[in-house]
């Protein structure tokens, strides 16, 4: 995992737009963020211990390529891409592949990209604003950790998500209140 400001120049949402100002750890766990890195060697003992640990008692894999998703994918790349929020966290184990995690940090609104890579697990706290998209090598597989009913519904950002209970609580999680 790398983690930069998005440079914010308008292009190929699929290039790396690194604006040369790296992100710290610090500041990915301040707006509420989570990662871990767990090596893909065969043994998914930490992947079961944190899942353990955070109630996540549900797995599945999502495999976003155009063979993945068939005659979807043009509306789900396009979607992913559209800035959002869940009322739930959203977390991604990375299996193949990589791809780039937008998030706001708060309270300046700037864009951190972060580039995600085979063996990143990552948590996006619920009512966090985000986007995803692939990057130019086009592909990325995922197993996605859930808690009881997976609750995947993107809620486009809008004066209604800024007063949305989930967004109110995560704000006040990091501390900033509303
Ligand atoms: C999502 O919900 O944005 C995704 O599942 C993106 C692909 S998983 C790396
Ligand atoms: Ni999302």
């Amino acid at each position: 995992m790398r983690a930069y400001y998005f440079d914010n120049i308008p292009g190929d949402q699929r290039l790396p737009h690194d604006s040369s100002r790296p992100v710290s750890t610090d500041t990915l766990n301040a707006i509420g963020l989570l990662h871990w890195q767990i090596p893909l060697d065969g043994n998914e003992a930490k992947i079961d211990q944190v899942a353990a640990e955070r109630g996540y008692k549900n797995r599945d894999t999502i495999s976003v390529t155009k063979e993945g998703l068939g005659e979807l994918y043009e509306t789900k790349i396009k979607g992913f891409f559209e800035e959002h929020m869940h009322e739930d966290e959203e977390i991604r184990y990375i299996l193949e592949g990589s791809g780039f995690f937008d998030v706001r940090e708060h309270p300046t609104d700037a864009w951190i990209r972060i580039h995600v890579l085979e063996g990143d697990l990552l948590v996006l706290p619920a009512g966090i604003y985000h986007r995803f998209t692939l990057d130019t090598e086009n592909k990325i597989k995922a197993l996605r950790l859930f808690k009881d009913e997976p609750k995947w519904v993107p809620h486009n950002r809008s004066a209604a998500t800024d007063s949305n209970s989930y967004r109110l609580d995560y704000l006040n999680s990091i501390g900033v209140g509303a």
